[in-house]
């Protein structure tokens, strides 16, 4: 591993701080994990714009190397693929990349949005009181009513998501990875949506036999089981 202090990485924190639930943090996340990369990894919530200000806009992943600071996961990726070329690829040959962009456009354009509908509210109670009344605030906006409207009707929310996730589910019936035989950054733009979950929610999203589920499973222990060893917040836990 290289020294911690080379890399810093504002992500998204819950009112505990050790809970860091955000979709695009974990791509970034597991992506560094994936080239074998450590990074200072600093708490930051959706107040705080001021703190990354510095990235010349008001989102996290904030990744800073050195002198250099970059923002957006899918930038972020590209960063490391091509600074650390010779670790392990996280696209596989150059000509997947392409494809590895759609899935991250799938990911955030079908899968988000079905999960935020599932979600929001528990989203929401995770936050500290500032971050709560700012997230409400804006989210309330976009959706258009109440956060407690939105997720109303968890049962068909949760059917909605699992008919969303049918091209996941028919190609990991015989496919270990999206990626292949090992995960690659496919893998990580798909997985990072359901850590979102795993982390806030106790929804059961997905049947027990579900194919994805396994693929989730695997994902759970790779890099000396990363993902599963993560702080999630005590609303999530099952009883
Ligand atoms: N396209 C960006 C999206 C980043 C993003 O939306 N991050 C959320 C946290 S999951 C955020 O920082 N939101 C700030 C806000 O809503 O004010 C990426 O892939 O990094």
């Amino acid at each position: 591993m290289m020294s911690a202090d080379t890399f810093i990485l504002y992500e998204l924190a819950a009112a505990d701080h050790d809970v860091r639930f955000s979709p695009h943090c974990w791509k970034t996340r597991l992506a560094l994990a994936h080239k074998g990369l450590e990074a200072k990894r600093v708490p930051w919530r959706f107040t705080q714009k001021d703190a990354i200000a510095f990235s010349g806009q008001g989102r996290v992943p904030v990744l800073v190397h050195g002198g250099t600071v970059v923002s957006d996961s899918w930038r972020i990726a590209i960063y490391l693929e091509e600074i650390f070329a010779d670790r392990p690829t996280l696209f596989g040959a150059p000509e997947a990349k392409p494809l590895t962009r759609f899935i991250n456009s799938w990911a955030d354009a079908a899968l988000l949005p079905a999960l935020a509908r599932i979600i929001v509210l528990d989203v929401h109670d995770c936050l500290d009181a500032e971050d709560r009344a700012y997230f409400r605030r804006s989210r309330e906006a976009r959706f258009g009513m109440p956060l407690e409207r939105v997720v109303e009707d968890q049962v068909a929310r949760i059917a909605e998501f699992r008919t969303a996730v049918l091209p996941l589910r028919q190609y990991l019936d015989h496919q270990t990875f999206l990626a292949g035989s090992t995960p690659g950054y496919a893998d990580y733009c798909v997985f990072g949506m359901l850590m979102w979950a795993h982390c806030v929610s106790k929804a059961q999203l997905l049947e027990p036999d579900d194919p994805v589920r396994g693929w989730q499973e695997r994902l759970f222990d790779a890099f000396d089981c990363l993902a599963r060893r993560s702080p999630i917040a005590k609303q999530a836990s099952l009883q």
